[in-house]
Formats: structure tokens, sequence, C-alpha cells
């Protein structure tokens, strides 16, 4: 049955979920969806919050991108991307989990007031903090905190699963931060290992084209 995606390239959810379909050779439509405000009228009847990723499959839609990885993977068949045994699945859930309930909103805290500052705070960013160092600085310091304590869920994962492609696609940022990838070996091997994957480069080319958004999240 054909899966739709309705996708947007500047979004890191998207992209988590665009590398899964890339890694497994899926194929799929892709529907462009702009970000916030961008949205277009009538997509709250796809997606209940508005936002993006949603993924259709027939008759069932989701709403959550680690969800969608999680189902695209177990509709494979792929334990090796999804592990069906209670303990490995743990730690894979518990990565996922961590990177969107804690890593994300850190995450978020310093790109809004370096990458996406210019962004006017009606379409999501914080354009009265751009060039604050001292600002830019303690968020900076926050995210690493969390980073810190991150690095603990990482090492017990196998080599590939789904939660790289959540951990690669929602960190796509991170090249473009005032991070050192060196303070946490663990985040930059799985990430440096993660983007060197066919399947990324694949996922970028997939990004549906942007007629004009200027929203990234
Ligand atoms: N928990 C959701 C978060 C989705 C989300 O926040 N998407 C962003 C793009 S990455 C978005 O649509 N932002 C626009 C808005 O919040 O209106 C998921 O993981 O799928």
């Amino acid at each position: 049955m054909a899966l739709t995606l309705y996708d947007n390239r500047f979004s890191t959810n998207a992209a988590k979920v665009r590398f899964l379909l890339a890694e497994l050779g899926q194929p799929y439509e892709a529907v462009h969806v702009g970000l916030g405000p961008l949205s277009p009228a009538g997509y709250s009847d796809v997606h209940p919050f508005g936002t993006v990723p949603a993924l259709r499959d027939g008759d069932l839609l989701l709403f959550e991108s680690n969800t969608m990885l999680r189902y695209l993977a177990m509709r494979e068949g792929r334990d090796d991307l999804c592990p069906a045994a209670a303990r490995e699945r743990a730690v894979v859930d518990q990565a996922m989990d961590a990177l969107s309930l804690s890593v994300r909103p850190a995450l978020w805290g310093l790109e809004e007031v370096t990458i996406y500052a210019a962004v006017p705070p009606h379409l999501g960013g914080d354009d009265g903090a751009l060039g604050d160092p001292a600002l830019v600085a303690s968020r900076a310091a926050a995210l690493g905190a969390v980073l810190d304590g991150f690095e603990a869920f990482l090492a017990p994962l196998p080599p590939f699963t789904i939660a790289d492609c959540a951990i690669a696609g929602r960190l796509a940022t991170v090249p473009r931060l005032p991070l050192n990838l060196t303070r946490w070996p663990h985040l930059a091997r799985r990430l440096e290992a993660a983007w060197a994957r066919p399947a990324w480069a694949a996922q970028l080319a997939a990004a549906p084209a942007d007629p004009g958004d200027i929203v990234p999240a």
C-alpha cells in the first residue's frame, strides 16, 4: 500500500522519517507542507497539531515522528532496526525518548538564538535575542549539560537502529551550532557514522522542494 509523507525540507523531525524510508528503500509520495502559519488551509484535517511530519498508510494516519520510525521498521519486519526483544528495545526507546523529551528542548534553546535567530517570533524564532553572546553561551552550556547525560543513553545502543535515524535527523543542525562534539565521543561517533550512510544523502535529495518557506524547526 502506498505511503504518503507530509514533509518539509527544514523539518528535522521529517528528516528522521525520510532517513528511515531511504534505509528501507521504501517508495512513498512526499507532500510539501509549510511550517506553522505557512501550513496550508485544511492541513489540520491531516495533522491535529498542524505540525510536520505526518505519515499516511492507507486509512492509518500517524502524527509523531518516533512512532513513524517504530511503525515503518516493524511494518517491514526489521528487528535489526527496531528490536523485538524487550531489553534491546528498551535501550532504543530510551534513547529516542530522551532525545525528544530532554535533548530537543535544550537544542531548540540554542537554535532559536543562533541559526534561527533571524526568524521573526510569530514564525517561531526569537529575533530579539539576535547577537546576544551571553544568551548564546548560556543556551550552549545548558545543551552541553544535557548532552553530557545523553552519552549514557547512547553507550548501550546497537550499531544502527531507528534511534540513529532519530538522532541523526534531529541533530542535523549541530554542524551549524557553536558546539564542539569532541566532548561527546559516543554522540560524535554515531552522528559521523549515520551521516556517512548512503540513505542519509538519499533523504537529503528526497526532501521536497521549498516554494518559499523560511521557518526551520
Ligand atoms: N513531536 C513531533 C514534533 C513535530 C514538530 O514540532 N514539527 C515541527 C517541524 S520539525 C513543526 O511542524 N513546527 C511548526 C509548528 O510547530 O507549527 C514529532 O516528533 O513529530
